[in-house]
């Protein structure tokens, strides 16, 4: 087993507490992920890459940057990717989904901040977390405004570029963010020393499209009965996403899309036809937060699709045709992520379009909306979402929650309530 302790050191981290977070995180994946019954093969992959996550991965980035590339840290699907990668760099997403480093961001910002913010903000401040110990910058957004804030003190610690998101979806609003995404590019030809031309930019968008549409091709696939995939598995690719090798990632999607396709055929499944189906919505669920789909597929009902940002609201974007020009294709951009329905625009009624679409293309039985605890934004649309759901006879719960373990007993009641609630609609109408 190759000993990373030295590339840990030389990045600073606080090797003690690394182990300590490593420890927790090795158990649970063992008793989450390893203990589930016939899992498709190509999950050993995903395993691989879990394991690796602190090892071989941030080798490989400590590599590329000693090549003289740049590794630049994200936090939100607004930051393109393509335009890091056509200036030779590494993007990769940070969102922190772990209750181990909030205590850090104590004293800092307040407490009664969105979970995924203070996880964020600990990460930086316990220096557990490799991937941004490695990266160059990191680049936040004005999305909601605890990430704005919280921007500010993180750049304290660690160079933070911000982007400005807009908050409506009106031409005004597309020339602002065509702006910031230029800026972007100029930001990241400063940062990398590389000029982004248009072929390159081109490339760099096939790649970040051939990634979305394998996803896009995975989830698909769970809308089978049995479902050939748990919901686990399927988050956990979606997690990795983020921050793996971009082709390498593609095509493990790919041959696990392709063994679940053989399996839908067989009609083999990870649990039995007419299980409860449910589609969770709402805030993202980054790795390695996997209480919800444990909950759920512990209470006899199975996650079949996610919208999320670490889920469909990241892979069902695509870039709009264009002339191959440098603006043109910048254009494009924008307009591919003002496309991203999330609840920090407003107004944002195509969301619960997504979500009724979704609904039924993934025959769900039922809905989980879902929020952090202190995420105003997707709380508010939890509402109109229950109401355009119940119009469309779908149940829904909505439920609040973060990332740690003290309300899972009551999550686990609501939750198992819900599903025997769907389990009765489903005898009657059989
Ligand atoms: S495009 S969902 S990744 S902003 S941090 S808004 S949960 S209070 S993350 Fe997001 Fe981009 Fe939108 Fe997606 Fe709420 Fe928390 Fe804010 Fe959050």
């Amino acid at each position: 087993m190759t000993d990373y302790r030295t590339l840990w050191a030389d990045l600073g981290m606080d090797l003690e507490r690394h182990d300590q977070l490593l420890d927790v995180l090795s158990q649970g994946y063992s008793q989450i992920f390893l203990s589930q019954s016939n899992r498709p093969e190509g999950m050993k992959y995903f395993d691989f890459v879990v394991s690796e996550a602190h090892g071989l991965r941030i080798q490989e980035l400590a590599d590329h940057r000693k090549n003289g590339g740049t590794v630049v840290g994200a936090f939100c699907v607004f930051v393109p990717e393509d335009i890091v990668l056509a200036a030779g760099g590494i993007p990769i997403g940070l969102c922190a989904g772990a209750e181990f480093p909030i205590p850090d961001s104590e004293g800092l910002i307040p407490r009664n901040t969105c979970p995924l913010i203070r996880a964020t903000l600990g990460f930086k401040m316990s220096r557990v977390c490799p991937y941004m110990q490695m990266s160059n910058f990191l680049v936040g957004e004005t999305t909601c405004d605890g990430k704005k804030k919280m921007y500010e003190v993180l750049n304290e610690y660690h160079p933070t570029y911000v982007m400005e998101v807009p908050q409506k979806k009106t031409q005004a609003a597309r020339n602002l963010f065509l702006s910031e995404i230029t800026a972007f590019k100029d930001k990241m030809e400063a940062e990398s020393g590389k000029k982004i031309t248009a072929e390159g930019l081109a490339a760099a968008t096939s790649k970040v499209e051939a990634k979305k549409q394998a996803l896009r091709r995975l989830h698909g696939i769970r809308a089978a009965d049995p479902v050939p995939i748990s919901g686990r598995d399927a988050l956990l690719a979606s997690q990795i996403s983020f921050y793996d090798d971009i082709d390498r990632f593609t095509a493990k999607v790919n041959e696990l899309a392709g063994e679940l396709e053989s399996r839908a055929e067989r009609g083999e499944g990870v649990f039995p036809k007419g299980t409860p189906r449910i589609l969770l919505v709402g805030t993202p669920i980054p790795f390695p937060d996997w209480k919800i789909h444990t909950i759920v597929e512990s209470a006899g009902g199975v996650i079949i699709g996610e919208e999320s940002c670490v889920g469909s609201r990241y892979y069902s974007t695509t870039t709009p045709s264009n002339d191959g020009a440098l603006d043109g294709q910048l254009q494009a951009i924008a307009d591919r992520h003002l496309g991203t329905h999330c609840a920090c625009f407003t107004p944002n009624e195509e969301r619960v379009g997504d979500i009724i679409e979704m609904a039924k293309a993934l025959n769900a039985d039922g809905v989980i909306n879902y929020s952090l605890a202190f995420c105003q934004t997707y709380a508010a649309e939890a509402v109109k979402m229950e109401k355009a759901l119940a119009k469309e006879g779908i149940p829904t719960i909505s439920l609040e929650s973060d990332f740690s373990m003290n309300d899972q007993g009551q999550l686990s009641t609501r939750v198992q309530a819900f599903i025997e609630m769907i389990s009765s609609r489903l005898e009657v109408r059989s």
